[in-house]
């Protein structure tokens, strides 16, 4: 399987690499519907909405802070080394679509990488519309940057930033004035249009697409796959377990991204 599989990776024009939740898992950052997952503990809808940002900015921001602390404290594991290595590789033909907002994909050293549900250290304004870059964002929420938070230990981050978190220190937007949101998509919100439609284009023109890591259940990133084999892509995903994508897929790897990316990675460097 991995000889043919390499065999198309060599004479591929245009590889996209989809990628989701599962490939950060074993950088130590928790899945969505893992058992040990985030929504297994709290409803996406009740903590990644708008409507709950109104109800409860201050729980919200603690949730988002603690995820930050975690990403910031998480290193990239041989499966997101292993893509920038391919784009490496075969330069110019290796895209990465994420759904991860991250960033482990660019500190692993992928360049072209199109981030569908933004970025955790980024902050958006969802009543003026106004955009903060990281740099931009840690100066308006200084305890929000991810050179703060990999320095603290779990009972520091606790003790002196959850616990000392209240309203009047949640950061404001200095256009309109009302409390900014972290920088990613949330339920109902529509995802960057820019982003979206090069997806949407890359995907159709690829020859070969990875999916790794994602259960390809929420939409409209689930249908990148569907999009890209409906154009005849070789669809191949890498997932220790079974998804609704498996059965479209031309090739399937049921194990880890950090052990089955670096393997491939290998083969096709021995051919
Ligand atoms: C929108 C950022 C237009 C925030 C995220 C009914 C039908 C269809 C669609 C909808 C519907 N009702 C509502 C919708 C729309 C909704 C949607 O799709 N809901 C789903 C739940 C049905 N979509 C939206 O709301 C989108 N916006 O549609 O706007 C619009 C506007 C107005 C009104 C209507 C429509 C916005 C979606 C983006 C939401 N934001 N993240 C944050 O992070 O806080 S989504 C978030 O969850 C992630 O980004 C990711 O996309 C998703 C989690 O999925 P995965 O990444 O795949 O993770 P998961 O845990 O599920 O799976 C991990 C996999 O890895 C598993 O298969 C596991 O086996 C595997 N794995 C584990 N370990 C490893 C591994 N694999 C490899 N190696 C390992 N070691
Ligand atoms: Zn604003």
């Amino acid at each position: 399987m991995k000889m043919e599989l390499s065999r198309l990776i060599r004479n591929a024009k245009r590889i996209v690499f989809f990628t989701g939740a599962g490939i950060s898992a074993e950088s130590g950052i928790p899945t969505f519907r893992g058992k040990d997952g985030l929504w297994n503990r709290y409803s996406p809808a009740e903590l990644a909405t708008f409507e709950a940002f109104l109800n409860d900015s201050l729980k919200i921001w603690k949730w988002y802070l603690y995820r930050m602390w975690l990403i910031a404290k998480a290193q990239p594991n041989p499966g997101h080394t292993a893509i920038a290595e391919f784009e490496k590789l075969f330069s110019g033909k290796v895209i990465v679509v994420t759904q991860n907002v991250d960033g482990l994909h660019e500190e692993a050293g992928s360049v072209k990488v199109l981030e569908l549900h933004g970025n955790i250290f980024e902050g958006k304004c969802r009543f003026c519309g106004a955009f903060y870059s990281k740099e931009r964002f840690s100066e308006i929420f200084p305890i929000a940057s991810k050179c703060f938070l990999k320095n603290l230990s779990e009972s520091d981050f606790k003790e002196k930033i959850l616990k000392g978190l209240s309203e009047d220190s949640l950061p404001v937007c200095p256009v309109c004035g009302e409390l900014v949101g972290p920088g990613v998509v949330w339920f109902g919100e529509v995802l960057p249009e820019d982003v979206l439609s090069q997806a949407f284009s890359v995907s159709k023109g690829s020859d070969l697409f990875f999916s790794v890591g994602t259960s390809a259940l929420v939409q409209p990133a689930a249908s990148l796959p569907i999009v890209a084999k409906e154009s005849g892509a070789v669809l191949v995903e890498v997932n220790p377990e079974e998804t609704f994508l498996s059965k479209q897929c031309d090739f399937v790897f049921r194990g880890s991204a950090a052990k089955v990316l670096p393997s491939i990675l290998k083969e096709v460097k021995n051919i």
